[in-house]
């Protein structure tokens, strides 16, 4: 049984999730606009993965017989200045999302909710992954620059992304 203080906090998560999700399809949306449909593709299966790191806590709640509570999903941001602008805001999004399982594991830990504290390593190792995919994106688009033949194969490389390099059973 979930402490109500770990399920609030779970609660909390959850929508954050949810806003990740909303806010990567933002900037899918934003980047198929700039004809950049390889990393529209690329950015739109990563709101799918954040769409499932929701659904892992949703079931969590429930499989510890815990209610399951959902909230107003933010209003994401619409407008970047440039590519890199879209990635790095990416890059600063999952940086305050580590921030947060960082301290829901402290929060597992202090209410001694070993359960908890299991469930939530799988997205400790997760945030180190996405972190770094996303940073390695960012490298890759400072790299090119102003080149438009490089921006297009990078497009072409996220284009054939057909699911999250990521996602563990
Ligand atoms: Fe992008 O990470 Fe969820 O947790």
């Amino acid at each position: 049984m979930l402490s109500p203080v770990m399920q609030d906090a779970l609660n909390k998560q959850l929508n954050a999730e949810f806003g990740s999700s909303y806010l990567y399809l933002s900037m899918a949306a934003w980047l198929e606009n700039q004809n950049l449909s390889g990393m529209a593709h690329w950015m739109r299966l990563q709101a799918d993965e954040e769409w499932d790191h929701a659904m892992r806590i949703f079931d969590f709640i429930h499989d510890r017989d815990g209610r399951v509570v959902l909230s107003t999903i933010e209003t994401p941001l619409a407008e970047w200045s440039s590519v890199i602008d879209v990635f790095e805001a990416s890059l600063a999004h999952e940086q305050k999302i580590t921030g947060q399982i960082n301290e829901l594991v402290d929060l597992a830990l202090q209410e001694k909710d070993h359960a908890a504290n299991a469930f939530l390593q799988w997205f400790v190792s997760e945030q180190v992954e996405e972190e770094a995919t996303v940073k390695s994106i960012v490298d890759k688009l400072k790299l090119a620059g102003e080149n438009g033949v490089a921006l297009f194969m990078l497009d072409t490389e996220l284009g054939r992304r057909t699911e999250s390099p990521n996602e563990t059973p």
